[in-house]
């Protein structure tokens, strides 16, 4: 049987439309207007083309955004004082750094540097802290890890008692993740490069959440039949006969598993827009808890 196609597309959709019906109560209710501000370092086209999809889809929802697309080679300082300006900003409700960062600069005092109450994208080393822990509540979740919970809860899909795969590690997907599925009583195994027996393991998983950056490494014979499977990686291939030259292929071979899996997500068209969704989501909490 082939599988039901999980589509964050739709999904993102039905969410930005609760969300902007919410965004027209708090403004008529207080005055106030949700403000993103986005954090771009350096010339990266893929960061570049992210950052700029985010600000149109405030735009869509009546959201305010602020772009800082600063030089490669800014200092940790510039930078430091960047954030801590817009710590400061009462319209801005939600600070994205999008990253990666270049190398020179301390990614760790960066993450730190965003105030608590702002920090959306939930790297803060207490928001994440919090999600490690039992009965701790952090002030936001990661946007693309919660994207791929959210799809999980709006399909149907029991999390509770199942055999949960994730496969990567990475701070901003894998690691946050997992978390999330623990705190949801999944049973839970993380893989990464170093994982024996991969394609074994992985045959294990009711739900399986595959974020490692190989095109297509995650084969049908990969997948327990019936399994659910969140493919999170974004992969652009060189591909002549499109009009970009690349198309865009997940961590799944998508034409094989969706013959063994009982549901699955399309790249693109599935875990990307509801990242930006949670995003949005996000920052609508952060001007909703501002006073
Ligand atoms: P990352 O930081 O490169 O982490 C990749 C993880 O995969 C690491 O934990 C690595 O293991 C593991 N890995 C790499 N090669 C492997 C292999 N051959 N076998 C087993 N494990 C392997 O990547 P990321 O930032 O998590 O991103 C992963 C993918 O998701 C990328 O395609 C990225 O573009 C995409 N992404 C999509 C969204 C979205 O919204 N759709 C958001 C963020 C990222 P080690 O830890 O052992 O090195
Ligand atoms: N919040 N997200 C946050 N913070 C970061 O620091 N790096 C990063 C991050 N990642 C991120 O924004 N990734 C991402 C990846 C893909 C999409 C959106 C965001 C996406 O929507 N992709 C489309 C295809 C791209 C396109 O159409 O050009 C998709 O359908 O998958």
């Amino acid at each position: 049987m082939t599988a039901k196609i999980i589509s964050g597309t739709e999904m993102a959709a039905t969410i930005r439309a609760e969300i902007k019906a919410e965004v027209e109560i708090l403004k008529a209710n207080t005055g106030r207007m949700p403000g993103l501000a986005t954090v771009l370092v350096g010339g990266r086209k893929d960061s570049q083309s992210y950052v700029r999809m985010k600000k149109k889809a405030c735009a869509e929802v009546g959201m305010a955004s602020f772009g800082h697309d600063l030089p490669e080679n800014i200092s940790q300082e510039e930078l430091l004082r960047i954030i801590q300006d817009l710590n400061e900003n009462p319209e801005v409700h939600g600070i994205l750094v999008q990253l990666p960062i270049p190398a020179h600069l301390n990614e760790e005092e960066i993450l730190a540097a965003v105030g608590l109450e702002k920090d959306i994208d939930g790297f803060h080393p207490i928001n994440i802290g919090r999600l490690s822990m039992k009965r701790r509540e952090p002030l936001f979740v990661p946007c693309t890890p919660k994207g791929c919970i959210e799809m999980l809860d709006r399909t149907g899909v029991q999390i509770e008692g199942k055999r949960a795969v994730v496969l990567g590690r990475s701070n901003i997907v894998g690691l946050p993740v997992a978390m999330l599925l623990l705190h949801r009583n999944a049973t839970l195994t993380i893989c990464h490069s170093r994982t024996q027996n991969l394609p074994q393991v992985v045959r294990e998983a009711d739900i399986l959440i595959v974020a490692v950056g190989r095109a297509e490494m995650v084969r049908g014979d990969w997948v327990k039949p019936g399994a659910v499977v969140i493919d999170v990686g974004t992969n652009a291939v060189d591909d002549p006969t499109t009009e970009k030259g690349y198309r865009w292929v997940g961590d799944v071979a998508f034409n094989e598993v969706k013959e063994i899996a009982s549901a699955i997500t399309p790249v693109p068209g599935g875990v990307g827009p509801m990242t930006i969704a949670m995003l949005l989501r996000n920052t609508l909490d952060g001007a909703k808890r501002s006073s």
